[in-house]
């Protein structure tokens, strides 16, 4: 008998159990249930491909229905949504890059009944300067914590948020399901949040207040959370703000290419893709790779020759890449990561729409990942 037990005890780790399919939240709702355990298959051998702002605007043109520069090239739009909470903390009507949120909220519903993917990050302001998000001059996320300064502001801010992400509902009155990336790019130094002025102890209280304030107290259970980094060097920097396995459901990574050393970008990626797929399969959680791109794309191949074969061995549910802002004053240079017809790459992106392992919307559909 015991060794029946021991068996069934050892057999029971396996996946097979569902162990690798299982949310943090238990009480999480039928349609996020079935995306997790969806996208799990999924990124067996194949990858849905996203990218931030679609629908909002691209390079040259700024809210006409219907247009992403995605669309222009292939007739499809991507297989997952990235959109950004900032400035929702201020009940603000426009987010920080000016997308208004009762426009999101309309992309969003009309990808979620099209069978696409959403997923959420927050560029918030710093609750203790008053600054931007990526003023670094302070210890915000102590002042943040029960028993700190700005505590209750930042409960409000919460309070904000989650009051927008409850209004994302589907044709039923269901909750939409997002994947949540709160707190992105945790080892950088360039955000509020980052190690340079918040300790480790520090980051996983403030991590797990979040998603416990967000999941239990305000009942938002049609959360996936998903724990993100920058680039890293080795298992430990990636795991060493990670808030525990009940915290996180998804591990990811965002990192860019910089230069015109593709082959660099490639191999240095791949052995991070690798950390990242070792550590999410035995923690059995998804993996993504978060955000990428390679501003402008001057890379007329960029697509088939270098994102496609740093990808392509590894199991990551999505990959996305970041906003077509055009040309920012502020920067002074082109700001887009994906092409428009005429840009130098369009028509290896073209190409790269072929492959079968890569998801956009009209394949995503087909996949019926919230049932
Ligand atoms: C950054 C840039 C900024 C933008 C921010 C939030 O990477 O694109 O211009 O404000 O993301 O979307």
């Amino acid at each position: 008998m015991k060794k029946l037990l021991n068996l069934l005890f050892i057999v029971c780790l396996y996946p097979l159990c569902g162990q690798g399919q299982t949310l943090i939240n238990a009480k999480a709702s039928p349609e996020t249930k079935n995306l997790y355990k969806n996208l799990f298959k999924i990124q067996e051998d194949k990858t849905l491909f996203g990218h931030q702002d679609a629908l909002a605007y691209g390079v040259g043109w700024k809210y006409e229905q219907g247009r992403s520069d995605i669309k222009s090239l292939t007739d499809d739009l991507p297989g997952i949504y990235g959109w950004d909470l900032g400035g929702i903390e201020h009940a603000r009507d426009k987010n920080l890059d000016g997308v208004p949120f009762a426009k999101m909220r309309e992309y969003i519903q009309g990808a979620y009944q099209r069978g696409a993917v959403i997923t959420l990050s927050w560029h918030w302001d710093n609750p203790l300067t008053g600054g931007s998000t990526w003023d670094t001059t302070a210890h915000t996320v102590k002042s943040i914590l029960p028993g700190g300064s700005q505590h209750e502001k930042y409960k409000l801010w919460l309070d904000r948020g989650a009051a927008y992400m409850h209004s994302l509902t589907g044709p039923q009155g269901e909750k939409i399901p997002v994947l949540f990336r709160p707190f992105h790019e945790l080892n950088g130094n360039w955000f509020w949040w980052g190690p340079n002025t918040t300790s480790v102890n520090d980051f996983k209280q403030i991590w797990k207040f979040t998603i416990d304030y967000l999941i239990r107290k305000k009942a938002l259970n049609n959360l996936i959370i998903v724990y993100n980094t920058n680039s890293f060097k080795d298992e430990k920097e990636f795991m060493l703000n990670y808030p525990g396995d009940q915290y996180a459901d998804v591990l990811s990574f965002d990192k860019y290419q910089f230069d015109g050393n593709g082959k660099a970008f490639i191999e240095s990626t791949r052995k991070e893709l690798a950390i990242l797929t070792r550590i999410a399969q035995a923690k059995h959680k998804l993996s993504a790779f978060a955000e990428t791109g390679y501003e402008a794309i001057p890379d007329a191949t960029w697509w088939t020759q270098t994102l496609w074969p740093t990808i392509k061995d590894f199991p990551i549910s999505y990959v996305l890449v970041w906003r077509n802002a055009g040309f920012m004053k502020s920067m002074d240079k082109m700001h887009y990561y994906a092409p428009y017809p005429g840009q130098l790459s369009a028509p290896d992106f073209q190409e790269f729409y072929k492959n079968p392992s890569l998801l956009f919307e009209k394949t995503t559909a087909t996949h019926k990942l919230y049932q």
